[in-house]
């Protein structure tokens, strides 16, 4: 490997020990791009990486709200604004028990590529909370987003950062957070938040356009290979909007989703996810316990095994859509021995590096990457942006069309980053060169800070 990329992921180790999903997603990025820094040492002279390593800006900030009850809780509320050389800041909000330093951190490095990736003028950003959404009520919602949005407004808007949902945020947050910004503002600037609500700004087809997104990848993918899509077996994970967007448009291609899953286990719908019915609802269940999966087993009388995930299920096409570092090296094996040939990441992180290199070195197996195959999520949201700021509404075939083209022109700017440095048909090192390029180029260009 290039010395001074090796040197970099030793003081990212050293800088960042406690925050072991940052280093991961570091070493995983920084390995693709050593043929890029071999061929251009002036990336060196500038410190170029341990610059891109370093957030621009990451702040922490109290969120005190009350419970139902009249008791008074404290949460942590934090905002990374990870790289701002291609534009505004941008990425979502993590509402969820896990979230530290650590897990925003990886986030908001992913998403600098990512966001590079779909061709649009958006830098990296990621922020979140490690209020715990589970059981909470709509007015402690309300109020814990009222509290939150009060720490953050002074720091975001339209031109600055502009923040959107992740796990935990939905467009019921957003709606919340987005009424305090104006309350507190008092400014129509609703190109502050995506993922709106249609009616005060949001875009038709952002609910669906990560799930959309990484199905309209995939195509690309099996174009790539003589093949196609239609009868084509998915197992997914999760039952979240990504997954619920990857059920209805293979639906509609004529593929379909045999697995969900959730923290209870997995269910194996052999039909698939694959009638309307069935579609919509993973949506009921979302917004009545999105701790368990069982009960889409129970209505639709197909299996359900606790406590496992569905990864080892025969199908045609892996694509993990729940959550980081979803799929282990055990997981990888049964994945590499299932007969899938496509394995497609769709959540941020799923797969660990070991895991990754794993599937990656297999020779029948096509990996993609999460940052290319979600970023028709963030894309949309780019777009809902535009729509704002130019007081207009695209039609959802209007979007959905720049959506088609977009993973499109994010498949072969990858599979082209990587053939121009020699690696063949290799999606997970083309999307990091390829996401890397942009910034690389703006950062140079922009003067050393
Ligand atoms: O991981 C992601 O790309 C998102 N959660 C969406 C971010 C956005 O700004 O739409």
């Amino acid at each position: 490997m290039n010395k001074y990329v090796e040197s970099v992921i030793e003081n990212v180790k050293a800088k960042h020990a406690n925050e072991p999903e940052f280093v991961q997603t570091v070493e995983e990025v920084l390995s693709s791009l050593s043929p890029v820094v071999d061929a251009h040492p002036e990336y060196e002279k500038a410190d170029l990486l341990n610059r891109m390593t370093e957030p621009e800006r990451m702040f922490t900030f109290r969120v005190v709200w009350t419970d139902d009850q009249g008791n008074t809780h404290t949460n942590r509320g934090w905002r990374c604004q990870f790289n701002g050389a291609i534009g505004p800041y941008k990425g979502g909000l993590r509402f969820q028990k896990n979230v530290y330093e650590g897990i925003i951190k990886f986030l908001g490095f992913e998403q600098t590529f990512k966001n590079s990736l779909t061709g649009l003028p958006i830098g990296g950003a990621k922020g979140g909370s490690d209020f715990d959404p589970a059981g909470k009520s709509d007015a402690e919602v309300m109020r814990f987003c009222q509290s939150f949005m009060t720490a953050l407004y002074r720091y975001i808007s339209p031109d600055i950062d502009v923040p959107a949902g992740d796990m935990g945020v939905g467009g019921r947050e957003i709606g919340y957070l987005y009424g305090q910004y104006r309350r507190l503002k008092g400014v129509w600037e609703n190109g502050v938040l995506t993922g709106k609500g249609l009616t005060y700004g949001g875009s038709l087809i952002r609910p669906e356009a990560t799930g959309y997104g990484a199905v309209y990848y995939l195509e690309n993918v099996l174009k790539h290979e003589g093949d196609k899509i239609e009868g084509k077996t998915i197992a997914a994970a999760g039952f979240g909007n990504v997954t619920w967007g990857i059920c209805k448009k293979a639906m509609q291609l004529g593929a379909k989703v045999v697995t969900l899953s959730g923290p209870d286990g997995y269910i194996y719908d052999p039909d698939g996810v694959a009638t309307p019915e069935k579609v919509d609802y993973l949506l009921t269940m979302r917004a009545t316990d999105p701790m368990h999966v069982k009960p889409y087993a129970d209505k639709f009388g197909c299996q359900f095994v606790a406590g496992e995930k569905p990864w080892g299920v025969k199908c045609d096409v892996v694509m993990p859509s729940a959550m980081q570092n979803d799929v282990k090296m055990p997981q990888a094996e049964k994945i590499a021995a299932c007969g899938a040939k496509y394995y497609i990441e769709v959540a941020n992180m799923p797969t660990t590096n070991d895991a990754l290199n794993f599937l990656r070195a297999q020779k029948h197996i096509i990996v993609a990457p999460s940052k290319a195959v979600n970023a028709g999520g963030v894309g949309v949201s780019a777009l809902e942006m535009s729509q704002n700021s130019e007081r207009l509404v695209w039609t959802a075939e209007e979007v959905d069309e720049k959506l088609k083209q977009m993973m499109k022109n994010i498949h072969d700017n990858s599979a082209a980053a990587a053939e121009k440095y020699g690696l063949g048909y290799d999606l997970v090192a083309g999307a990091n060169i390829a996401g890397f390029e942009k910034v690389a180029t703006a950062m140079m260009e922009q003067g050393l800070f």
